[in-house]
């Protein structure tokens, strides 16, 4: 009997230290600041965002929705400006990506946003044009195939485990550069170029390697 009342005890105390361990009493949905973020998204457990590295040339841009702008230009038939109203207008994808920095740590998030396709298709891309280059607000760039972007329908996410993309993770858009190393990601992006040349971005240009695929070379 006592062994008893002790076990019904121990029961007790363990379902309610599990409910009082998260916020929601859920482990699939968790709170970040006045948002519900999404933990665990099609059986994949998602990394909470408190808990993502993130590092940046000159820390965190304070981009302001209201009075932004994106701009693609270069080798369109179209260049296009564009509000954050307007960007997030149009049909959406998500999908689960790891990010991978080459200095070796990583997360996984559910990223949700605009495929580069979609913008590229309304300006028009002209014929020979091979490369996009991304430009952003801290003077970070960066550049990819044009091919790849399109081919693996590549995002420019402005929503990171269903919260939309924080301040200090490159508001509003961060590029979702999936099988890339970290570099790749350009965060705070103001402006998108296509070009017909390779394209060196600010850690491309001290080094490291411009095709970036996870798993392949850092350097070089
Ligand atoms: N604008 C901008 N984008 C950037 C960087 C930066 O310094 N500035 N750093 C890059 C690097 S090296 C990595 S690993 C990722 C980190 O992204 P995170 O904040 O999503 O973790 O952002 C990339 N995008
Ligand atoms: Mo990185």
């Amino acid at each position: 009997m006592k062994m008893f009342v002790i076990f019904v005890i121990l029961c007790l105390f363990i379902s309610i230290s599990g409910c009082i361990s998260s916020d929601t009493g859920r482990d699939d949905v968790g709170i970040y600041g006045d948002e519900v973020e999404t933990l665990e998204y099609q059986g994949i457990e998602l990394t909470p965002i408190s808990e993502q590295r993130n590092n940046a040339i000159k820390g965190t841009q304070g981009i302001i929705e209201d009075t932004y702008l994106l701009r693609i230009d270069g080798m369109v038939d179209e260049p296009l400006t564009l509000t954050y109203d307007q960007i997030t207008s149009y049909p959406n994808v998500s999908k689960v990506v790891d990010l991978n920095c080459v200095e070796g740590w990583d997360f996984t998030g559910k990223w949700t946003g605009v495929p580069v396709a979609t913008l590229l298709d309304e300006a028009g891309v002209q014929e020979g044009a091979t490369t996009v280059t991304f430009y952003s607000a801290d003077g970070y760039s960066t550049s990819l195939d044009l091919y790849y972007l399109i081919d693996n329908n590549i995002i420019l996410a402005y929503r990171l485990n269903d919260v939309t993309l924080p301040q200090d993770r490159g508001f509003p858009l961060q590029l979702v550069a999936e099988s890339k190393y970290g570099y790749k990601w350009a965060k705070w992006i103001t402006g998108i170029e296509v070009i017909n040349e390779p394209y060196e971005g600010y850690w491309e240009s001290r080094g490291y390697n411009n095709n970036a695929d996870y798993g392949g070379p850092r350097f070089g």
